[in-house]
């Protein structure tokens, strides 16, 4: 397997770290087990999760505005997985790749698949891409994609739909996630019910070319590009078009597609209680879509919606949501950004794992609000860092991925294989 960090320098950098993790990791032992929690089972736990790495979030991401690349930004689908097994290696919490096409489009699947698997990855949910227009394209989605007026741009939109299913096939991916800035900019412009009906009947004619181990995951989106309306803007929306559409087609929550203030933890729950939660799209925002690094400004809201997914988990084994990081990272090193990011994920999900259940069942039952939320807030504020290290130590990983990486120099060198390009195919999805 092709390591793009040598091994040697993991292992020296954990060296140096392995006496202060042995003693953070028994005194967090001696803690748990004071509350009858195994800190093994935490570990195996942090060991299994696994959040999806957006191709798109290796290269530098912009606002509206302007772009500022960094040094070193791949420029091919090769060098954006060359940069994921960066990620994967040191953080031992991503071992897939989201793609998108057509930035990503292969010209041989089979080559890509076999390059991603010597670096230790997989593909995760493909998405397709009907909000922009490709040079060769024939109909313009300026007006709209699966949703549009006019048949024959319904019909390219579908078509690009199940091109990117059949290449999904065969890089081994498992899923097809539908985003569409379909919508409106004046009140008028469309009508609303015609447009739903649309995504409708294109939603089901794309459903029936998925294979039968395959979900579609519908992403809504409140606004941008569109600013006054949009077809799929919202979980009521998402949640109508999967269940309308078929068994296998989901609803996916990216965390910065709500309105400000949204309570996004009772949507996971909502869905999940109807069968209906595919996925998510983590990342964090101040204002409205900013996609920053996940976890960057509400780590608690996180920690709510990890709260909700291993409740719904402890309920029904089988689920198995659609994890990926979905970020624009403008001013850091992008793989610095979902190394941190990945960490935060995870972090969520092991403090949602350690709350006490029986006990804020029972706080519940005799409304005690406030020793309800005590409860959450004492897996909240623990401080589960040593846990997260040692399933990075156990699996191969580094115990500091960003001073590890830091160290190797990483960024310096394919800054000088690679030269500044007008950039690839990157940004906010
Ligand atoms: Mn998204």
């Amino acid at each position: 397997m092709t390591r793009p960090i040598s091994t040697d320098l993991v292992s020296e950098h954990n060296r140096q770290q392995e006496t202060a993790l042995t003693a953070d990791y028994d005194a967090l032992a001696a803690k748990l087990a004071r509350s009858d929690v195994d800190i093994e089972q935490l570990t195996q736990a942090a060991t299994g999760f696994a959040v999806a790495l957006p191709s798109w979030g290796v290269g530098t991401g912009g606002t509206r505005f302007a772009r500022f690349p960094g040094p070193g930004e791949p420029r091919t689908i090769f060098e954006k997985l060359d940069d994921c097994a960066v990620i994967q290696q040191l953080s031992q919490a991503t071992p897939t790749v989201s793609l998108h096409i057509p930035w990503d489009r292969p010209t041989d699947p089979a080559e890509l698949k076999a390059f991603a698997e010597d670096r230790g990855l997989a593909f995760d949910a493909m998405n397709s891409n009907t909000f922009q227009d490709q040079p060769d394209q024939t109909q313009s989605y300026k007006y709209g994609s699966l949703t549009h007026t006019s048949e024959a741009v319904r019909e390219q939109a579908i078509k690009h739909n199940i091109e990117v299913i059949e290449l999904g096939k065969a890089l081994g991916s498992k899923a097809l996630t539908v985003w569409v800035g379909d919508g409106s900019n004046f009140p008028g412009q469309q009508h609303f019910r015609n447009s739903f009906s649309h995504y409708l009947d294109s939603a089901k004619t794309i459903y029936n070319a998925l294979p039968k181990d395959w979900n579609m995951l519908l992403e809504h989106k409140m606004f941008e590009p569109a600013f006054y309306s949009t077809v799929i803007q919202d979980w009521g929306s998402s949640y109508l078009a999967a269940k309308e559409t078929g068994e296998r087609c989901l609803s996916l929550v990216d965390l910065g597609h709500h309105a400000p203030n949204v309570n996004i933890e009772m949507i996971v729950a909502r869905l999940a209680q109807f069968g209906k939660l595919g996925g998510f799209h983590f990342n964090d925002s101040k204002y409205g879509d900013d996609d920053l690094d996940s976890g960057s400004i509400d780590p608690y809201q996180l920690f709510l919606v990890f709260l909700e997914l291993v409740d719904f988990k402890a309920a029904e084994p089988s689920f198995a949501p659609f994890y990926m990081l979905d970020q624009s990272h403008n001013v850091t090193d992008p793989v610095e950004s979902l190394m941190y990011s990945a960490a935060e994920v995870q972090r969520a999900f092991i403090k949602a794992s350690l709350v006490d259940r029986s006990q804020l069942a029972q706080y519940q039952a005799d409304n005690d609000p406030l020793m309800a939320q005590a409860t959450l807030k004492a897996a909240f504020n623990l401080d589960v860092e040593p846990i997260l290290q040692m399933a990075r130590h156990r699996t191969g990983g580094a115990i500091d991925p960003i001073a590890t990486y830091r160290k190797s120099g990483y960024r310096a060198n394919v800054a000088k294989q690679r030269p500044a390009s007008g950039g690839s195919g990157s940004g906010i999805v």
